[in-house]
């Protein structure tokens, strides 16, 4: 049983698309441990994202993250890290598989829709960031 730490984007929320998301993230068999909508200021979103503090589209990406509301949420199961981002397809929408969130519903590569950690060390980091661990239930009871 793995954690992994999801987030329907600004762009995601503003589509309206939050329960399709994780309709999705179900159907495939993970739980939702913790869920919650929340609204980043810039230097939250900067501080999720500090790995990516050198690349050019840092502030840009930070600018988006702290436009809107977001939903995050921990999902567990087997292999979840790996299961979520085969679910949500490549970064960029144009190279992702048809029939993943990110080739169906988005048009952008910054403005992709979904976040998903893509190691058990940004997992870990991403899921303490929002959440305590007394917010992140057993979801099978
Ligand atoms: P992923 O979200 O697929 O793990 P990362 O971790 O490489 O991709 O990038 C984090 C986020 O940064 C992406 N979800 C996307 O919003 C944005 N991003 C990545 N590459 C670019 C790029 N070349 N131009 C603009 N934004 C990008």
């Amino acid at each position: 049983m793995e954690r992994t730490l999801s987030i329907v984007k600004p762009d995601g929320v503003k589509k309206n698309v939050v329960g399709e998301v994780l309709g999705r993230f179900e159907k495939n068999g993970l739980r939702v441990a913790a869920l919650k909508m929340i609204r980043m200021s810039k230097d939250e979103a900067k501080g999720f994202y500090i790995v990516h503090k050198e690349r050019p589209f840092y502030e840009s990406l930070t600018d988006f993250m702290s436009e809107g509301p977001i939903v995050v949420m921990v999902l567990e199961g087997d292999d979840a890290i790996s299961k979520v981002r085969e679910i949500m397809g490549a970064t960029n929408p144009k190279e992702a598989q048809p029939g993943t969130i990110r080739a169906d519903l988005a048009s952008d590569i910054e403005r992709n829709i979904v976040h998903g950690s893509d190691s058990p060390a940004s997992a870990q980091y991403e899921i303490g960031y929002f959440f305590s661990s007394l917010e992140i239930v057993n979801p099978a009871g």
